[in-house]
């Protein structure tokens, strides 16, 4: 199979497109309706290069979705499932957002930019719609709208001294997901400590989209001397994480318990927020839950589609996510399966694009984060 991808203006180029080209970028997925590499042409190199040493990423889909205003804290308040009280300004947080129904609709990072100003650092569905639609309809007095910014992603466990020497000691002591604004020459950057890896690392969020290939390139250069390449979300470490992607290892009817979320709501909040409702009944449910499979036999390519699980013949469940890990020498995946056969142990038959194999449940994350070096370690 090989064909190209329409290349149009109904879809965004990122501010680091042509650099990720010119860097042999491989192949692109569509986020949020931006293009995004997925691969320079070696997944398994890129793998150890964000495991070993450090990876550069264009994540620009990761749009950031600006609500604003008078009112902007109280409408945070409701759209996010999650306690916000004693967020400060300059602190960041994960939260997953819900329906009215309770389903899992985006699982992005919050920026709390100002009290009045807050950003949402979204996965790959339309907040912006859906953030002016509820504006709307509670009468609101924000404004919403893209803030135009464009995270590019340091990862791995020499992104700790590259990022201190771009910018100073200074980001050695932000805390998880906290975040500042800084320069770089004279590019205006907002300098996160996060990340969709668990190698460790940073995000630089661009505020100047002129200034993408000048940011990509000032990195790389500084980067040489720790083994920098260029790299993107990586799918054999994010499935290794168990970081959760929404809409391949969910579906339109998801809910955040199913897929390990439950630790990022407060129910008992005695403020309402979209779904409260909804999600206290879910959380009893156990209707479903997203493990882990060790899949038997030789190494499998990433699944295009999800893949049928079945035991006794009769569907069990769906794996979402599968991968060979370099690093247990298995093949992985985030599997979705009824509750009834989601514990550990448990075998099953899944339907592989390349036939029938069998799989065991176990557990997520496979592989836990080497993170948690000291926090002031080079
Ligand atoms: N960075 C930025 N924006 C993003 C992502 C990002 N938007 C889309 C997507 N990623 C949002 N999804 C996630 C999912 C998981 C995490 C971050 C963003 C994550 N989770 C940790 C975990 O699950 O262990 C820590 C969560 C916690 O303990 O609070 O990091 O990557 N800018």
């Amino acid at each position: 199979m090989s064909f190209g991808i329409a290349i149009g203006p109904r879809e965004q180029k990122s501010p680091y497109f042509d650099a990720t080209v010119h860097a042999g970028a491989a192949s692109f997925t569509i986020y949020n309706h931006t293009y995004m590499p997925v691969s320079y042409g070696d997944p398994e190199g890129e793998y150890w290069r964000l495991v070993n040493a450090v990876s550069l990423w264009d994540v620009a889909g990761e749009r950031q979705v600006e609500i604003a205003g008078p009112d902007a804290a109280e409408m945070m308040r409701y759209l996010c499932p999650r306690d916000l009280t004693g967020c400060e300004v300059g602190q960041g947080k994960y939260v997953p957002l819900c329906d009215h129904a309770g389903r899992l609709i985006n699982d992005p990072v919050l920026l709390k930019r100002d009290d009045d100003r807050f950003w949402l650092s979204i996965a790959d569905s339309d907040m912006q719609l859906w953030s002016r639609a509820v504006a709307a309809e509670r009468g609101y007095d924000v404004t919403v709208r893209d803030a135009g910014a464009a995270p590019l992603a340091v990862q791995g466990p020499k992104a700790r001294p590259l990022v201190r020497d771009l910018f100073g000691d200074w980001v050695l002591d932000l805390k998880y997901f906290w975040f500042a604004p800084a320069t770089l020459d004279d590019i205006e950057v907002i300098v996160a400590r996060s990340g969709w890896s668990k190698q460790g690392g940073f995000e630089l969020y661009l505020l100047d989209p002129e200034r993408g290939g000048d940011l990509w390139n000032i990195v790389m250069e500084a980067g040489q001397e720790y083994g920098i390449g260029p790299g993107a979300p990586n799918y054999i470490e994010r499935v290794e994480s168990a970081l959760l992607s929404i809409g391949a290892d969910t579906d339109d009817d998801t809910n955040p318990f199913e897929v390990g979320l439950g630790r990022f709501l407060d129910l008992e909040r005695e403020d309402d927020f979209i779904g409260k409702q909804a999600l206290i009944e879910l959380k009893e449910a156990r209707k479903r839950r997203l493990v882990g499979l060790f899949i038997d036999g030789p190494p499998l390519s990433p699944n295009q589609h999800p893949w049928r699980v079945t035991q006794d013949g009769r569907r069990v469940g769906s794996v979402r996510a599968a991968a060979f890990s370099p690093r247990l020498q298995k093949n992985i995946a985030m599997t979705v399966l009824n509750y009834d056969q989601s514990e550990e142990g448990v075998r099953v038959e899944i339907d592989t694009e390349v036939g029938w194999r069998e799989g065991t449940v176990t557990t997520l994350p496979f592989v836990t984060p080497p993170v948690m070096r000291p926090q002031t370690a080079g």
